[in-house]
């Protein structure tokens, strides 16, 4: 089982009373309990489609059409799930630190802005935006995409996704997110640790002197990496880990 809350709220708090940052890190899981499938789990994503002809660029130029359907219909499933509790204490924690806060998410969906949160760096990209290949525009999409799309700026019908697939850089790799790994606390919250780079953010937090901390259901592939552990639903563990945490402050 992991650690207690309130031993944990303590040591979290101390740091952040003394100047420190926090930094987290997000994955599918802060989003199951608001019904979006998740990747990994029984009966997720990747066990119904292939992730190499879905989220690699290949896949794409190899049959465009199969992957602008599955964004579709992960983007048209936005518009039927709400923020969960998870989210939002995330949210109120944001307005609480400013900017000793900084959250970044493996998720394309757009739950922590949903329940408030203002600064989310979205490190694989957005299911609600597109990216044009002809001038490189990113812009707010919240209904179908398809090849006839044409780009708000230039006007060419060359939109895709504005997702990182596998294989292409992730966004906010060149300085928000390696400052971010400098904060004195790192927090990753639902997350397999199995896609590169963010799996091996806790690696370099450690490296830096950070207290590391993982909210999972059940461990994970990097969690021997983590000096702290709570195992538990993101929507039940934060809401009172952070409650704790922020009345200490
Ligand atoms: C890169 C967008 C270079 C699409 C995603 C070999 C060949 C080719 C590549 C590689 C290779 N080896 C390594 C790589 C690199 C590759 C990689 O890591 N592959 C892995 C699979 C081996 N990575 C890349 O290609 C990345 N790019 O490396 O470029 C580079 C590197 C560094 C610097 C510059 C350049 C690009 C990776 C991004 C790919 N795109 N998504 C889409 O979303 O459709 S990845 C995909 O996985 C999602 O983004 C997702 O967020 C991410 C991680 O998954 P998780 O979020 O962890 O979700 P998962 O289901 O796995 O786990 C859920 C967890 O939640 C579980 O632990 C579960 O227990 C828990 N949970 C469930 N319910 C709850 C809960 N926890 C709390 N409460 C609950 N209620």
């Amino acid at each position: 089982m992991g650690q207690d809350c309130s031993d944990l709220a303590e040591k979290v708090s101390a740091r952040l009373q003394s100047g420190g940052r926090l930094t987290v890190l997000t994955g599918a899981g802060i989003s199951a309990e608001s019904g979006v499938a998740t990747f990994r789990d029984l009966g997720g994503l990747w066990e119904q489609y292939r992730v190499e002809d879905l989220a690699s660029p290949e896949g794409f130029a190899r049959n465009p059409g199969v992957v602008y359907d599955f964004y579709n219909m992960r983007r048209a499933q936005l518009k039927r799930i709400e923020p969960n509790p998870g989210h939002r204490a995330l949210a109120a924690l944001e307005r609480q630190l400013g900017a000793g806060f900084t959250l970044v998410t493996q998720n394309v969906d757009d739950l922590h802005e949903r329940a408030g949160s203002q600064r989310v760096l979205h490190m694989h990209g957005e299911l609600r935006k597109a990216r044009c290949q002809a001038c490189g525009a990113i812009q707010v999409w919240p209904g179908d995409l398809d090849a006839l799309s044409h780009c708000g700026q230039c006007k060419a019908q060359s939109l895709r996704p504005h997702i990182v697939w596998f294989g292409e850089m992730p966004l906010y790799m060149e300085e928000q997110i390696p400052a971010s790994l400098d904060a004195e606390i790192f927090m990753s919250i639902g997350t397999s640790g199995q896609v590169y780079p963010a799996a091996g953010f806790v690696g370099l937090a450690r490296a830096n002197g950070a207290l590391t901390l993982e909210i999972n259901l059940m461990t994970a592939e990097h969690s021997q990496q983590f000096q702290h552990s709570i195992y538990g639903k993101a929507g039940e563990v934060l809401p009172r880990l952070l409650a704790e945490i922020t009345a200490l402050l």
